[in-house]
């Protein structure tokens, strides 16, 4: 048996905005919250221990990350390589320089040779000893069109297509790695692709350019005991045989994130009986508050009223609401920004509603059905200025519906089988 803890999308570096400088270290609460995250999952590695650590990638949002956060991450896995934990770091999409036609972010700690530490950047299998056994990883990194297949064997092709030939070629060179796998190993599939039936979150939108989709079915082979996911931000379990596994990111990256849960997976692989654990992190809590308070007679209260209903404490919030240009006196954002100090950061986006859109008198308004009589009515009883020529407006009005047009005047609609007279001019009367 050998115990893994499988991590993924860790994205340190991120999400700046939704964070504050913390005056006693300079550094961005965010980079904090990250840190934190990741050495909570380095902590149970080391206190269990693990017998190996897997990162299924994206370690960064780039694959240029300040030194400052560069170290932030070397200092945690530095922990893995003291304790004697190998460590296996998946080079995904945001780790790539210049779609991999620059090397990776993470090709360094093999460069500088770092123990333990195996960086995953092509299709390959790698026989790691363990306190525990030898285990077998195949690491399939993040790929691009240029990976597989040539310049000229790209050009002409629609997406789809290129898509297609790259799943082909795939396919053969993964039947090469397990054509030449020791079937007496534990054997695990690291891989950050986008799988065809995986739902999708944030990453869809931090991806450049379209990714490129891997059917699930490719992967699931007999031979994995366990398959280690990265890339889908969303914890989900895809496969149960072999367990197939989207541990999720650590932290929350954006406001797409609010409602999921983070975590890592603590798994335990038995060739043919593999366990996993999805393991909750205690990361901080976004707020997405949204409001509609054009219909409000009091806008203050009612937003005051959805702050103090909201868990906010320590929380990153976000309060968007509709108003209209009237109401925007009514509140008071002073008051609001007291409201949201238990926030760790808050964010107060007022949606101005055009009055254009609203409709002045209910009674015309959407879902009524009235006679033009009726409407002009319901305005002229609105428009005051307007009392002394209601009533010839409303005779005209009724004369101008009721009068037939003679025979004369009437707009032939047939199509005329030769050229028609021109028309008398008082015939556009009706129009
Ligand atoms: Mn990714």
């Amino acid at each position: 048996m050998v115990s893994i803890l499988h991590l993924s999308d860790i994205h340190m570096g991120s999400g700046f905005c939704h964070g504050r400088i913390n005056p006693e270290t300079g550094l961005n609460t965010r980079l904090e919250d990250f840190v934190a995250s990741l050495s909570r999952c380095i902590d149970r590695a080391i206190a269990e221990p693990a017998d190996l650590v897997l990162f299924g990638g994206d370690a960064f949002p780039d694959a240029t990350p300040p030194p400052l956060v560069q170290q932030a991450f070397a200092g945690q896995f530095r922990r893995l390589a003291d304790a004697g934990i190998p460590t296996v770091l998946l080079v995904g999409n945001h780790d790539q320089y210049a779609q991999g036609q620059g090397g990776a972010s993470l090709s360094i700690y093999r460069t500088l040779g770092v123990p333990g530490v195996i960086v995953g950047d092509r299709l390959t299998t790698h026989r790691i000893d363990t306190a525990n056994g030898t285990v077998q990883v195949v690491t399939l990194p993040w790929l691009t069109p240029s990976t597989l297949l040539t310049r000229p064997e790209l050009e002409g092709l629609s997406m789809a297509a290129v898509n297609q030939r790259l799943v082909d070629r795939l396919r053969v060179a993964l039947e090469g790695e397990v054509r030449q796998l020791d079937p007496d190993l534990p054997t695990v599939l690291l891989a950050h692709v986008m799988t065809d039936t995986a739902t999708f979150g944030a990453e869809r939108f931090l991806a450049v350019g379209k990714g490129f989709t891997v059917p699930l079915a490719l992967l699931t082979r007999p031979c994995f005991d366990y398959i280690a996911l990265g890339h889908v931000h969303r914890h989900q379990v895809l496969c149960d045989r072999p367990l197939t596994v989207y541990p999720g990111s650590i932290e929350r990256v954006d406001f797409s994130e609010v409602d999921e849960e983070k975590g890592y997976m603590w798994v335990t692989v038995v060739q043919g009986q593999t366990e996993a654990q999805f393991c909750p992190l205690p990361v901080r809590p976004f707020q997405a508050l949204s409001l509609d308070v054009t219909a409000a007679a009091d806008p203050q209260a009612e937003l005051l009223g959805a702050i103090a209903q909201a868990k906010i404490q320590d929380a990153v919030v976000r309060l968007n609401y509709r108003i209209y240009p009237g109401q925007l006196e009514q509140v008071d954002t002073a008051a609001l920004f007291d409201a949201l100090l238990p926030a760790h950061t808050y964010s107060i986006n007022p949606q101005l509603v055009s009055p254009v859109s609203r409709p002045r008198l209910p009674e015309l308004g959407e879902g009524h059905h009235l006679s033009p009589i009726t409407a002009l009515q319901a305005y002229l009883a609105n428009r005051d200025d307007l009392a002394e020529l209601a009533e010839d407006m409303l005779a005209a009005a009724q004369s101008l519906l009721t009068d037939q047009p003679d025979d004369s005047a009437a707009i032939d609609l047939t199509v005329p089988d030769s050229e028609p007279e021109p028309e008398p001019v008082h015939q556009l009367r009706l129009l």
